[in-house]
């Protein structure tokens, strides 16, 4: 079977190269032509775990070009981004790809949308694009598809989840899990395409309102003087509860878009955006942490940990990093940034070392793995500060080297700041439970109260 996919980024290229790779003959087409090129020459636009292994499996029937071909089956695996001025999902993208296949499509012909895309998109917008071709829907095949591999582990999340395949009618359906079923080992489930447009959305959106909840958490714990990882912990072990984690705000080219999709034809929707709203403004709330402990700093220097959208993955699409330099330039902050996965980015990277050198502030902002091995010791910080949006730093180890540790969602934790030369200036002093902050002890002032409990100063 002849398979031509349109758009060669982070989904259609691994999709692409799973065809090739069981069987089919697939000719990948992109309008750029550096990555047609790239492509071409054996080299990979992206990194991605198990993708040159794959590409070396499925180069023998894979070839890149910036136009379609007449083929068997048409893939779309373009972007849908959204317009941030009017909160519209942008369709140019999936117009054009439709508009490229259509001179080239024939009776019998299957395209397949890969594409996120707002409920009712494939009947009103791609297909009468499809059938400018002479051709009735009917007379071609089509279904939705809508992909669910997550960045880092898009290859095994493609071969091993589960799908959702919406047809046109039952043989475009047919046809389309007949491809699937090639490389897909998960369970793949059939509906209609409006269905499967509005299960796609459902997914993302339920995960964006699940991490709103969890960062309104982080605030409240703040305000209750607790620690909120220590309580999702425990209420997580109740059989139907699942609350995630907090962090600095949500990124990624999915989560914070598609739940905008969902409601943009709607007037009855609040929770949706709502939560977009608690997550759009954590690196608020983040930059408003450190603007309390570096008030009386003369030209202080934050240094940001991780610019990724989040852990282990060097793709800053969206990334929460990127909002809170911004604020935090704007407040005359001077910035410094650090990646160990980050090619690419806005703000020049620099190494660990010389990222902290002089900074005043850490604000570890993603979930690297590798953070968690930090050595604080190495660091040559002006003011010892850490604030850590993530809960992954080992904080007594901090601590013992010098640092004040801040954590987002830890309102349960405060301890005094001894009287030493060389510490953080005054000022410091937590005067609510919000603004708590962790700081090295000397070994005479006891931790806990005789009660065990952690106690307010
Ligand atoms: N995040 C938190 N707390 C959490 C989980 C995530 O703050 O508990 C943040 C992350 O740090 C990141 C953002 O949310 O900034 C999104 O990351 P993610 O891992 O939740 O999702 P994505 O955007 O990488 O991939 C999602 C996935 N969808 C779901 O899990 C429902 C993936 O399966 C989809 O294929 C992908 O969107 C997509 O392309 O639609």
């Amino acid at each position: 079977m002849k398979i031509c996919v349109l758009g060669l980024g982070y989904i259609g290229l691994p999709t692409a190269l799973l065809l090739a790779a069981h069987g089919s003959d697939v000719v990948g087409v992109d309008v750029k032509q550096g990555v047609v090129d790239c492509l071409n020459n054996g080299e990979l636009p992206f990194k991605e775990p198990g993708i040159e292994d794959l590409y070396l499996q499925a180069k023998d029937r894979f070839v890149a070009k910036t136009d379609p071909v007449a083929a068997d089956g048409f893939l779309i695996a373009v972007p849908t981004p959204l317009d941030p001025a009017t909160k519209v999902s942008d369709l140019s993208y999936i117009k054009r790809a439709a508009d490229m296949i259509a001179p080239h499509l024939r009776k019998g012909n299957l395209v397949i949308l890969e594409s996120t895309v707002p409920p009712g998109t494939s009947e009103r917008v791609i297909i009468p694009r499809l059938e400018e071709s002479g051709i009735a829907v009917g007379e071609f095949l089509y279904a939705h598809c809508p992909e669910r591999a997550i960045p880092g582990r898009t290859l095994r999340e493609m071969v091993c989840n589960s799908r959702v395949i919406g047809g046109y009618d039952r043989d475009s359906t047919d046809r389309a899990v007949f491809i699937y079923q090639t490389f897909v080992r998960g369970e793949i489930y059939q509906t209609d395409a409006r269905t499967a447009e509005f299960v796609k959305l459902m997914e993302n959106t339920c995960r964006d309102v699940n991490i709103a909840l969890a960062n309104e958490f982080a605030k409240l714990a703040e305000e209750c003087s607790i620690n909120v990882w220590e309580a999702i912990t425990l209420a997580n072990k109740h059989p139907r509860v699942s609350i995630l984690s907090p962090g600095p705000g949500v990124g990624g080219h999915c989560i914070a878009i598609d739940p905008w999709f969902l409601t943009e034809n709607s007037t009855q929707c609040r929770m949706v955006s709502t939560a977009r709203e608690v997550n759009d403004s954590m690196p608020n709330y983040m930059l408003h942490i450190a603007r309390s402990l570096l008030h009386d700093i003369r030209d202080p220097v934050i240094s940001i940990f991780g610019v990724a959208y989040k852990g282990n993955i060097g793709d800053t699409r969206g990334s929460p990093a990127l909002k809170f330099i911004r604020l935090a330039e704007n407040e005359g902050y001077a910035i410094r940034c650090h990646d160990p996965f980050v090619r690419e980015f806005l703000y020049p990277l620099m190494d660990m070392a010389d990222a902290a050198a002089g900074s005043d502030c850490i604000v570890v902002l993603t979930d690297h793995d590798r953070f968690r091995a930090i050595d604080p010791a190495r660091l040559r910080m002006r003011t010892k500060y850490v604030i850590d949006a993530r809960n992954i730093l080992d904080h007594e180890q901090w601590i013992r080297q010098g640092f004040a540790v801040r954590v987002l969602g830890d309102g349960s934790l405060v301890r005094p700041m001894p009287l030493e030369e060389g510490l953080p200036p005054a000022g410091l002093y937590p005067t609510d439970p919000a603004r708590s902050i962790a700081m090295p002890l000397p070994s005479s002032i006891p931790l806990l109260s005789p009660d065990g409990r952690e106690k307010y100063l």
